[in-house]
């Protein structure tokens, strides 16, 4: 289940103030019940008309109690609503007049905060802001379905200049297309991102590919490392070459590269040990591997849970390491969603696939209609 259902919000919350259907839930709720008395009085109205004509005409000039009731009732409701309606129609303030900044100066700033609040970078924001700006400043609508769609194809259109920023990388492709046997690949980094998990979704997928793959489990630092990927490649019947606790890694990699060398086999994915937090151990570690293992693809694995913190640790690697593509992962528990902009923008590299879930089939190649698509279905 994939949800970014804050991101989702703040766009959805945009457009409906621009329709004047925004109305908070609690005021909803108010709504109905404020209603719900004057209903039940104009059906006690009903017996009223097969009473007698005297009795109609006293009525009339003297209306009784509950009577009196409703159509106050009735006033108050009419009040509320219409007051309700001014404040949040968006569109009744601007329509048949030119939009100018000062017009649209609040909702922007509404905006400007739920995109930061869904982990949206403050550049990407103002990206999606300034756009906005140009596509409605200076218009003049007469129907709030032409602000809608100017909106809409604003925001869009800026959600897919994000996302398209950086080349596509289709790994499969890349491998086949390549020819080099075998193809190396190292995976790295922080703590808990989801590097092995991810590892074994990627043979995986190699596999359903009829792309043969050997794993080197050169996270020799964190004990139970090796048992957890020789589970995965057990289970994907997949070979492995492990390293003992504390071993260097590099070589563990050096020996999984022979072994493919020597057994034909297409691809080699190298596991590498997380740290608490990007430190130069780990930097110079994976400076060694990389050095040692010459990989043809050097992907850095970040967690969508970490918001902006993902988009420092991607910068500190570029400073640090250096890396070609990106995979987020955890994708699928991350309410907010605005991390996959942050990236796709902000970063020169392309985020290649994202992980969805803890199966093996869980990993997506990340696509720009995909997202937009999800960001303003209902
Ligand atoms: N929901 C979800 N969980 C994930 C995803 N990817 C990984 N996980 C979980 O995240 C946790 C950590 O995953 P690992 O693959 O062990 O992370 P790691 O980066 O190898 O960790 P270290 O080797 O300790 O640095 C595990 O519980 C995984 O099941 C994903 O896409 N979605
Ligand atoms: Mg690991």
């Amino acid at each position: 289940m994939i949800c970014f259902d804050k991101l989702k919000k703040a766009f959805n919350n945009l457009l409906d103030k621009i329709k004047g259907e925004s109305k908070p839930e609690e005021e909803k709720k108010e709504e109905t019940k404020q209603t719900a008395p004057t209903l039940q009085i104009e059906e006690a109205k009903s017996p009223r008309l097969e009473e007698t004509q005297t009795q109609q005409k006293q009525e009339i000039t003297n209306p009784p109690e509950g009577v009196q009731i409703a159509e106050k009732e009735e006033k108050k409701n009419i009040i509320t609503t219409e007051e309700k309606k001014s404040r949040f129609s968006f569109f009744d303030f601007i329509k048949y007049k030119t939009i100018k900044e000062e017009d649209i100066q609040d909702i922007l700033e509404e905006l400007r905060y739920q995109l930061l609040e869904s982990d949206v970078s403050y550049e990407v924001t103002e990206k999606i802001l300034d756009d906005l700006k140009n596509a409605i400043i200076g218009k003049k609508v007469t129907r709030s379905e032409d602000l809608e769609e100017l909106v809409t194809n604003s925001l869009k259109k800026s959600i897919e200049e994000i996302l398209t920023k950086n080349q596509r990388i289709d790994l499969i492709e890349e491998i086949r297309k390549r020819n080099k046997k075998p193809y190396v690949i190292v995976f790295f980094g922080v703590n808990g991102v989801g590097k092995t998990t991810t590892i074994a979704k990627v043979a995986y997928l190699l596999k359903k590919n009829k792309i043969s793959c050997i794993i080197s489990a050169s996270d020799t630092f964190r004990a139970a490392a090796q048992e957890q990927l020789a589970y995965h490649a057990s289970k994907l019947e997949i070979p492995i070459v492990k390293g003992k606790y504390g071993a260097d890694p590099a070589s563990v990699a050096f020996d999984a590269i022979n072994s493919a060398k020597s057994r034909n086999i297409d691809v080699v994915l190298i596991d590498t040990a997380g740290r608490m937090h990007v430190d130069e151990d780990l930097v110079s570690e994976l400076k060694r591997i990389v050095k040692i293992a010459k990989p043809d693809l050097r992907i850095l694995v970040l967690d969508s849970l970490a918001g902006n913190d993902a988009l420092e640790q991607a910068k500190y690697f570029e400073n640090n390491v250096g890396y070609d593509a990106v995979i987020l992962t955890k994708v699928d528990a991350d309410a907010k969603g605005g991390v996959i902009l942050s990236l796709a923008y902000e970063l020169n590299k392309p985020v290649i696939y994202l992980g969805v879930g803890q199966d093996y089939d869980s990993l997506i190649p990340f696509d720009a209609e995909w997202f937009i698509k999800r960001l303003f279905s209902s």
